[in-house]
């Protein structure tokens, strides 16, 4: 077991004893379970990529598909084969989906291309109204397609995207995911999940089975009217590999006028991993930085500062060519990403109004307020400034929380420790007041007996 697990870094041992049509709970909401939705649904086309995806997780994705879709909203499968290096993906793959009752298609990339050219080439060869993306290790649970459809039929801008559900890496347990959480990101452009906001749950009038508007996807699995995808630009055809482009999708879609939505009636399960199998031809963080350049050069505007600040490294990395994406958001009318911020995603991890992006110095002892690479609920720290930005980067925002990334400089007792919490937007222990008049410097207490003297604000 241990040895199959490095080839796909999950137990393939445990996938292989698995039948490919098995029974998955139904994990929707009860008020999900009876909804009815219009007979004159749009076709979908269901396009999956991979790369040396193993036999068992990406035929369980097929079948899945096909057994718990209605067959008239299902035009075809299209896998696209990204150059993956395994014989029984080739001919053996062609002729197993030869017999499935729907039409399946195998394309194959010339060379490896990465997810977003692999998606297009599929994208291009689809015939269906609407493009739905599934990664290569999925699982579609009962009703999973009625919902997103219907969305998509109400408003052709709107982009949807399932509940993605968790298959355990280890035991291929289904468990059901949260309607709780919502995609956002930080600092670095990583995606994350955050608490579905109040307002959101406000607009919804408390009911959890209408849709979620969510400011990012996740970006494996979600439906798109196939002529909104050309309309919005598909994806990034420059950008390689893996990453950046669920967020670049993401603010591309709201920017220019669009939806996101997260429908919480439709379940679809996912293997997550804890590391990648397969190699990134170039450099793993090289491949990722010039993807999340890219994106944060042409739709982040002046907030793309946040990644350059915390990241100071990826300045350097060659981004190429992005004058086709720029002139497609001018062509667009795209809103500026404050607009995003303001109307979108108000919790987000970058402010949208702040007094100060930077280093918190001492300028006494030349020491730095340093998140000394600790995680939540830790003490902030305190070292030498280092003047390269990573674990010293503050900013001091217009809702007076001093924060880096998605932690908050946070009190609760009056002689401290001043601790690193998740961000909660409602002032308390995480209210900083700067008086610049009056005190010249606002002085806190550490444990320690330090007195930090914040003077750069
Ligand atoms: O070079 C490659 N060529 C490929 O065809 C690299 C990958 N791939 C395929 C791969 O076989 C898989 O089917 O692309 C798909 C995604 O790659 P994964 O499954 O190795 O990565 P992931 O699940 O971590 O990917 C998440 O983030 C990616 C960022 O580029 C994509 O948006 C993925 O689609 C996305 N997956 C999900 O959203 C599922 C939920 C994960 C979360 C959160
Ligand atoms: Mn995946």
């Amino acid at each position: 077991m241990k040895e199959m697990f490095k080839i796909n870094q999950f137990n393939l041992m445990a996938s292989e004893m698995i039948a490919f049509n098995r029974t998955l709970p139904d994990v929707r909401l009860e008020g999900c379970k009876n909804k009815l939705y219009p007979d004159d649904l749009p076709r979908t086309s269901v396009v999956i990529v991979f790369h040396n995806e193993a036999w068992s997780t990406l035929l369980r994705t097929v079948r899945s598909v096909i057994d718990r879709s209605p067959k008239s909203l299902l035009e075809e499968v299209v896998l696209v084969d990204d150059a993956s290096e395994r014989d029984f993906l080739k001919r053996p793959l062609e002729q197993y989906v030869r017999r499935m009752e729907i039409p399946v298609r195998v394309v194959r990339m010339e060379q490896r291309s990465g997810l977003i050219r692999a998606r297009l080439k599929g994208a291009s060869l689809s015939t269906g109204q609407v493009i739905t993306f599934l990664d290569a290790h999925c699982e579609c649970t009962i009703g999973w397609l009625e919902p997103l459809l219907a969305r998509i039929k109400l408003d052709r801008k709107t982009v949807v995207c399932p509940i993605i559900d968790v298959i355990s890496d280890d035991t291929f347990e289904y468990m059901a995911g949260s309607d709780m959480t919502y995609g956002g990101f930080n600092w670095k452009l990583n995606f994350r999940w955050y608490p579905v906001p109040q307002r959101e749950m406000d607009r919804r009038k408390g009911d959890r089975t209408l849709p979620v508007r969510t400011p990012t996807m996740a970006g494996g699995l979600f439906s798109i009217d196939r002529d909104y995808f050309q309309e919005i630009g598909t994806y990034d055809a420059g950008m390689d590999i893996w990453g950046g482009e669920n967020l670049e999708i993401s603010f591309r879609i709201w920017q220019c006028g669009g939806t996101l939505e997260i429908v919480t009636c439709s379940h679809v399960g996912h293997v997550f991993r804890k590391a990648t199998p397969y190699t990134f031809p170039g450099g793993t963080g090289q491949i990722i930085n010039k993807n999340n350049r890219r994106l944060a050069e042409v739709w982040m505007d002046q907030f793309k500062n946040f990644f350059y600040i915390i990241s100071p490294g990826v300045t350097k990395v060659d981004y190429g060519d992005i004058t086709s994406r720029s002139s497609l958001r001018q062509k667009l009318q795209c809103k500026p990403f404050s607009w995003y911020l303001e109307n979108v995603y108000p919790d987000s991890q970058i402010p949208r109004h702040y007094y100060s992006l930077g280093e918190i110095r001492n300028v006494e002892t030349n020491q730095c307020l340093d998140n000394m690479a600790r995680k939540e609920n830790e003490k902030v720290g305190i070292f030498n400034c280092h003047g390269m930005g990573g674990n010293q980067v503050f900013s001091y925002t217009a809702n007076k929380e001093i924060r880096t990334d998605d932690l908050c400089l946070d009190v609760s007792k009056l002689n401290g420790p001043v601790m690193m919490l998740k961000c909660h937007h409602l002032k308390g222990n995480q209210l900083w007041d700067y008086d610049p008049m009056v005190c010249l410097f606002l002085c806190l207490l550490f444990d320690s007996g330090l007195f930090l003297c914040l003077l750069s604000l």
